[in-house]
């Protein structure tokens, strides 16, 4: 069901070329974003509601969500989703919230101050993906660190859904709800962040936008930023492994199945340095598939080239290929798993040992969900309030530390040929700076 790749002995140079990969086409797609963000631009409400007709087959009167379908949706919430989400929350704030920064002043020279001040972004689109996923925790793992950043403006978009008579999916609307998000729109795919981006009657320009969503989001993302910041493009879900002989085979088979359920392209790759546990993998793999509602989408994504084992001959060699693969998210699952996890440099997200599956992680351990995919946690990192927040620097000098500071702006800037620059800084003095 799961390829092998043998990399005892010697690893390649190259790790990324011979690690398994979903491939994501967002180059390709570009073409076709294209002219549904130009109709946006142009045209504003009246296109996106087109748009929402010839996509997903719902005529919307307003692409706003009226308040009273959001509080309705969560009237009839089901109970038990209900107190998960409200307890999904309260651990997201308590994350999220240590995460806010106080603002710091350097004292760089007598009377020479920088202050890095923290600001909010004023105002963000939440993008919740509808379609086959459905997922209010996505909802959660956006709004949570944009509140807690003291975003001001917040919407939420989220695609119309025919079978409920043009709205987001109800448990999306509960969702927004319970966070207290008042303004959502019933709105996916590129034509969302296009709605954004350039703003419409219905629905004001935002600064930003972030969550994930299928290609034609990402392609739009891609397309836009500039206009609009972007969080990240957000490939197809991936977890990486890295487990030794300690490791429980039902675990990791459990473990690689939850991230293969989310998609065909869902990625799930195991290293370890145990031919034993690949075995034992392997064979408990098609039972537990085969017991799952969603087997033959899990199937795929197993069998898929993205998908794979690949072993090594130490625990070094394994921590130099998840760091090469950069995973969205990495188990460590080895003796001493804390002190190995200590040495990763590349991951979205780590969860340590036994007891914290990355299903933990999607829903109920407090950290975010939303994390870079494709390799791009070598660069990149989760949301967080941090996503939220722009540090400006604010320049603060007297006279005096002006006076101290000009022969050497007035050196930088004769030798970047901008003899302007420094001219700007002896304006001030006249006689008392010589050129
Ligand atoms: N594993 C997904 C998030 C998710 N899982 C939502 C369940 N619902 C990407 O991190
Ligand atoms: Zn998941």
């Amino acid at each position: 069901m799961i390829s092998r790749i043998d990399l005892r002995g010697s690893l390649p140079g190259d790790l990324r070329e011979v690690l398994p990969r979903a491939e994501l086409d967002v180059e390709a797609a570009l073409e076709k974003v294209r002219p549904i963000c130009e109709d946006v631009r142009h045209r504003g409400a009246a296109a996106v509601r087109e748009l929402t007709a010839r996509f997903d087959g719902v005529e919307l009167a307003s692409t706003r969500v009226p308040a009273a379908e959001i509080s309705r949706a969560l009237d009839e919430l089901d109970p038990a989703v209900r107190a998960a989400l409200e307890e999904s929350i309260r651990r997201a704030r308590l994350v999220h919230r240590d995460q806010r920064r106080a603002d710091t002043t350097t004292q760089v020279v007598p009377g020479g101050s920088v202050t890095e001040r923290w600001v909010p972004v004023g105002r963000v689109g939440l993008y919740v993906p509808g379609g086959r996923a459905v997922y209010p925790s996505s909802v959660v793992m956006n709004v949570v660190p944009a509140q807690e950043a003291g975003v001001r403006s917040l919407a939420v978009t989220s695609p119309a859904q025919k079978e409920f008579g043009g709205l987001p999916h109800p448990t999306i609307l509960a969702a927004c709800a319970l966070l207290g998000v008042e303004e959502v729109h019933a709105v996916g795919g590129a034509q969302a962040v296009a709605m954004f981006a350039y703003g419409t009657e219905e629905c004001p320009r935002a600064d930003m936008v972030t969550g994930p969503g299928n290609i034609w989001v990402a392609a739009a993302k891609r397309l836009l930023k500039g206009r609009i910041g972007i969080d990240s493009e957000a490939g197809p879900t991936e977890i990486a492994i890295l487990a030794d002989e300690t490791a429980d085979p039902v675990h990791i088979a459990a473990d690689l199945i939850s991230q293969a359920e989310h998609d065909v392209i869902a990625a799930a790759v195991l290293v370890t340095t145990s031919v034993e546990l690949a075995d034992a993998v392997d064979k408990e793999l098609p039972g537990q598939v085969a017991a799952t509602r969603h087997s033959e989408r899990i199937t795929e994504a197993l069998s898929g080239r993205q998908s794979g084992i690949v072993l090594v001959s130490s625990v070094g060699d394994g921590l130099e290929v998840v760091d090469a693969y950069a995973a969205e998210h990495l188990e460590i699952q080895t003796a001493d798993a804390r002190e190995v996890a200590a040495r990763v440099r590349n991951a979205g997200a780590i969860f340590i040992g036994p007891y914290a599956p990355v299903s933990l992680g999607d829903y109920m351990a407090g950290s975010n969900h939303v994390l870079p995919t494709g390799g791009c946690a070598c660069h990149s990192s989760g949301l967080s309030v941090q996503t939220f927040l722009r540090g400006i620097h604010v320049v603060d000098y007297t006279r005096e530390a002006l006076a101290e500071a000009a022969p050497y702006v007035c050196a930088l800037a004769d030798a970047e040929d901008l003899p302007a620059h420094g001219a700007a800084v002896r304006a001030r003095f006249d006689w008392e700076v010589p050129s």
